[in-house]
């Protein structure tokens, strides 16, 4: 008990030390590097939280194992699954957390240098963070193409192809096919078995490369909201710089900050939202949360 009441007062103790590091290097920016635990407090559940997450609610897609829902063989046989999945995290359901706003404000502040999602959500879109700032490591539902034809589709046509009632055909054929070869329309969402996107590496190596150069201003590393168990995407945070600090906001220690741990790590152990609001309180941004809150 006494153990975890020092955890708490220990991570309100690193957000302190967030604020004032920002406070003191007004130049610094910050690389946010994220998971489905930021969205969790929007109402969609992430995969591996105990109980509550997706691979722990898939029994009623009678999947062989739970990661086949992503994974790119398993969805050419049957695209069920992906599809209902699909249905129930398509953008526009979800509202954006506060962490999703306060890095809109850390953009509005000129202190954000990127956002590194590994959510499909498009949460940080909708949220209003511009585009430039933004990489969706997995992909995400604002494209698609028919994995026959490679043919493109507005995103409203999948989304009425999704939605569509099939009232003829079994329910084991309701899903989005392609007009012209009637192949499987598939979000460019990365699957288990598929590649990153470009974009994702040579952005990163540009961006480690300007932490590197830019030492001096003191730039910060933000994790949250993951498990860090997704490979490469995992990897980011064991390849921060030395001298660059970095923090952790997630319930529970994961990836590198357990494994290998540096010395100039600040962890927050607890709800991303607390975290966001325990950093807005610090900064002394209420006032401008508020206003953008009431603007978007
Ligand atoms: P994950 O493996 O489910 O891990 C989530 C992590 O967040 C765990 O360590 C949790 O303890 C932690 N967590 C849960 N809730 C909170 C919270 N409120 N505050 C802080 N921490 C919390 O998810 P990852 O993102 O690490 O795994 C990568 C997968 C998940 C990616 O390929 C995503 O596409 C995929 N995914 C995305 C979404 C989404 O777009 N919102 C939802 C579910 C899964």
């Amino acid at each position: 008990m006494e153990f975890k009441k020092d955890f708490k007062k220990d991570s309100k103790m690193s957000i302190r030390k967030i604020a004032e590091h920002l406070q003191k290097h007004p130049r610094a920016k910050v690389i946010f590097v994220i998971g489905a635990g930021v969205s969790t407090a929007c109402g969609i559940p992430d995969f591996r939280s105990p109980k509550t997450g997706l691979y722990h609610n898939l029994s009623k897609l009678n999947l062989p194992y739970a990661e086949a829902v992503f994974d790119i063989e398993y969805f050419k046989e049957n695209p069920k699954p992906f599809y209902t999945l699909a249905k129930e995290l398509y953008p526009g359901t979800f509202k954006p957390a506060k962490f999703h706003y306060l890095m809109k404000l850390f953009e509005d502040e000129g202190r954000l240098k990127r956002i590194y999602t590994q959510n499909i959500d498009t949460l940080e879109r909708q949220a209003s963070v511009g585009d430039e700032y933004i990489i969706e490591a997995h992909g995400s539902f604002a494209s698609n193409h028919c994995i026959g034809c490679d043919k493109k589709f507005p995103i409203e046509t999948f989304k009425e192809k999704l939605n569509e009632p099939k009232a003829n055909l079994p329910l084991e054929f309701d899903y989005a096919s392609c007009d012209a070869c009637e192949s499987l329309i598939k979000p460019n969402i990365v699957f288990f078995g598929e590649g990153l996107p470009e974009k994702f590496f040579e952005t990163w190596d540009e961006d480690l490369e300007w932490l590197r150069k830019e030492v001096d201003e003191k730039h910060l590393v933000i994790v949250a909201g993951t498990s860090l168990t997704v490979y490469p995407f995992a990897s980011l945070p064991s390849e921060v710089p030395s001298k660059t600090a970095r923090a952790l906001f997630n319930i529970g220690l994961v990836g590198d900050f357990k494994s290998d741990p540096r010395k100039s790590d600040l962890v927050f152990n607890g709800s991303s939202e607390d975290a966001a609001q325990c950093l807005i309180d610090e900064l002394g941004w209420s006032e401008k949360f508020e206003k953008l809150i009431n603007k978007v």
